[in-house]
């Protein structure tokens, strides 16, 4: 349900306003005379489930921009307050470029910090179907496009089959897989892979709401000096990825990677999991290929990739993807 006050001389003229910007199938939820005699209407339309907003041509003013920016982040069901707050830093910016107005609230909101070269070991962590194990493939991957030495490492020896999926990946990347069962061996994994430009460490799913399996994972994180990257798929219900991403920042996450940006329509839990936990934003899965599956993101890849339409999305990231292919060797 989507709400909005509208404002006018009389009642006529008020519902004439709710009809042109909700459609016929607004409800009006309250009215009042105003002080100065007119009407304010507070009308409600279902939300669709399609995208509704169209972000070309440009808008003419700024405030129509803010008005488009609201729908977008709207469709992708982003907490009212998360919505307000880059409502309000777009407005700072009068443009009457939507796409500008939101890539520069997503700019001031959230800190962009896409994985590069200065990564030098990664424990990926995260709930259980995340992603995790696939994403260490594709960022070897990437390493070894960009002629980087890359050691793979998996801590996942509980769940049935994840040794021989992590191997069967090490196998495609010609890279020989380490597994370690305890946050001892994991020590003396990461010591044999000293050599190696790029350390990257699998493990076995959590349930975040878990003491037990929490204080598991803490160890190996502890043990291994590596940063825990946070993986999460998207399309998540905004407020549990709110409540994951704060349990996996306790333990020291920092940076988030979202998963099949491909298979969700609504992107929401992207970013209120990022601002929940304060935790930047690195790259986002957009395949299950290892090649291309991944794609850095920055202020404008993730304003194009909201104001895209579902269908649009991947080819939206082209750009960016294209452009990361360019700079390796
Ligand atoms: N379409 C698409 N599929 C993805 C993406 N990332 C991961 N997957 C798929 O999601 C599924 C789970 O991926 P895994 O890497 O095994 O997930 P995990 O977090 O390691 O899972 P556990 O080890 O069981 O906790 C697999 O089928 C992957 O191919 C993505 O960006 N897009
Ligand atoms: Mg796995």
């Amino acid at each position: 349900m989507r709400l909005k006050t509208f404002t006018a001389e009389n009642m006529a003229a008020a519902m004439k306003l709710v009809r042109a910007e909700l459609g016929a199938d607004a409800i009006i939820v309250s009215s009042f005379e105003t002080a100065g005699g007119g009407v304010e209407l507070v009308a409600a339309v279902e939300r669709s489930a399609t995208p509704d907003f169209d972000i070309a041509p440009l808008s003419a003013e700024p405030d129509d921009a803010i008005d488009a920016l609201q729908d977008i982040l709207d469709y992708h069901r982003l907490p009212a307050a998360l919505l307000e707050s880059l409502a309000s830093a777009a407005s700072t910016l009068e443009t009457d470029d939507t796409l500008l107005a939101l890539a520069g609230a997503l700019d001031a909101t959230f800190v962009f910090a896409p994985l590069g070269h200065e990564a030098r070991s990664l424990l990926l962590i995260g709930p259980p179907g995340a992603g995790k194990t696939v994403t260490a493939a594709k960022l070897a991957a990437r390493a070894r496009l960009a002629k980087r030495s890359v050691a793979l490492i998996t801590t996942d020896t509980l769940r049935t089959g994840a040794a021989e999926q992590f191997a069967g990946y090490a196998a495609l990347l010609g890279i020989d897989p380490q597994v370690a069962d305890t946050a001892e061996e994991l020590q003396d994994a990461i010591s044999a892979a000293v050599g190696a430009a790029l350390i990257l460490i699998d493990s076995t799913g959590v349930n975040p709401f878990d003491a037990d399996d929490m204080a598991r994972l803490g160890e190996f994180i502890a043990a291994s000096g590596a940063e825990p990257l946070l993986v999460l798929p998207a399309g998540m219900d905004a407020d549990e990825a709110a409540d994951m991403a704060r349990a996996f920042a306790a333990l020291g996450a920092t940076r988030l990677l979202t998963t099949r940006l491909d298979t969700a329509r609504r992107l929401g839990s992207l970013l209120t999991a990022a601002e929940a936990a304060n935790l930047r934003l690195c790259d986002v899965g957009i395949g299950p290929h290892l090649a291309d599956g991944l794609s850095p993101l920055n202020p404008l890849a993730l304003a194009r990739l909201l104001a895209a339409a579902p269908a649009d999305r991947v080819a939206s990231l082209t750009t960016t993807a294209s452009s990361f292919a360019e700079t390796m060797p």
